[in-house]
């Protein structure tokens, strides 16, 4: 299938669902979680830096790693593929429903609204451990990480770690879209994590990949186009 048959279906889809994943941005310069990490943290495997156990066993670490992210994403802006989605859905009110792993942001920056963030928003805390009355925004102390300078309840990133449950709620929602969708597709996502992968394979619709390799949910789709999310998804979304 070419990437016109591709915007064809888009075209003459009812309602599109998009899922997307770390490659996403990977054009605006943000790396993508499986990538080899480069600088301070090549030794590092995001794997590893991702869960409560690891902030537990070494916070100041795995928080100085979310603080070194976060500074990075700052300084990067949403890319052309990022631009296409939200100028599509601001075309087609209630057409296309956006669903994304990603914790950066950028489609919320690039103008699209109601974004399906399943794992959460690197650029927000949340207290770590259930607070007690005298944890607020008064008594937090400065530190890495910040806490409580009564209990000692410290911050973390508000992003949804492996072994967490997603916002239930945001989870429904990606859910009803992917069986009511006639098209989805599948951009920047290695397909490996769980249940967000899933989408893809309960997608009423037919399912189109944007991937410039192949991925776990090659099996899943009824096209994949081997390129770019900033260079494929503009041609796609032409009216
Ligand atoms: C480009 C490109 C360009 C490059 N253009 N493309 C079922 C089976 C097996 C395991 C499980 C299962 N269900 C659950 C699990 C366990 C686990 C899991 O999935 N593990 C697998 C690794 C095996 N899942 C969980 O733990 C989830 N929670 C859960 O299931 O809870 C159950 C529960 C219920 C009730 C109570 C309690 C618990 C939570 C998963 C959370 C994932 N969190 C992270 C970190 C977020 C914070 C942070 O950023 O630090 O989310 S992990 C990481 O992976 C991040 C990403 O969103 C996510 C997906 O990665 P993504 O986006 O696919 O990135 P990459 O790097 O893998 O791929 C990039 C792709 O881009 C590549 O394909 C490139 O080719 C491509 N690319 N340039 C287009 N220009």
């Amino acid at each position: 299938m070419s990437n016109r048959g591709v915007r064809d279906w888009v075209r003459g889809a009812k309602h599109v669902a998009v899922l997307t994943g770390a490659g996403m941005s990977a054009e605006s310069g943000v790396p993508t979680f499986r990538d080899a990490q480069t600088g301070l943290w090549a030794k590092f495997d995001p794997q590893q830096l991702a869960t409560e156990e690891a902030f537990r066993a070494n916070p100041s670490m795995v928080w100085d790693w979310y603080a070194f992210r976060r500074e990075a994403i700052a300084g990067v802006q949403p890319n052309a593929g990022h631009r296409a989605l939200a100028e599509f859905a601001k075309r087609h009110p209630g057409r296309l429903t956006l669903i994304t792993q990603n914790v950066d942001g950028l489609h919320q920056r690039a103008g699209s609204e109601g974004v399906l963030a399943l794992h959460g928003n690197i650029a927000q805390d949340r207290w770590l451990d259930t607070p007690r009355d005298c944890c607020n925004a008064d008594a937090v102390a400065a530190g890495s990480p910040p806490c409580c300078d009564r209990c000692g309840n410290m911050r973390r990133p508000a992003v949804v770690w492996f072994g967490e449950a997603l916002p239930q709620l945001v989870f429904a929602q990606a859910e009803q879209a992917a069986r009511h969708c006639d098209l989805m597709l599948v951009v920047g996502t290695s397909g490996l994590v769980y249940p967000a992968a899933g989408l893809a394979r309960t997608a009423r619709g037919r399912v189109a990949i944007v991937n410039p390799e192949p991925t776990a949910l090659d099996d899943a789709a009824d096209a994949v186009l081997r390129g770019t999310a900033a260079t494929v998804l503009p041609q796609l979304l032409e009216d």
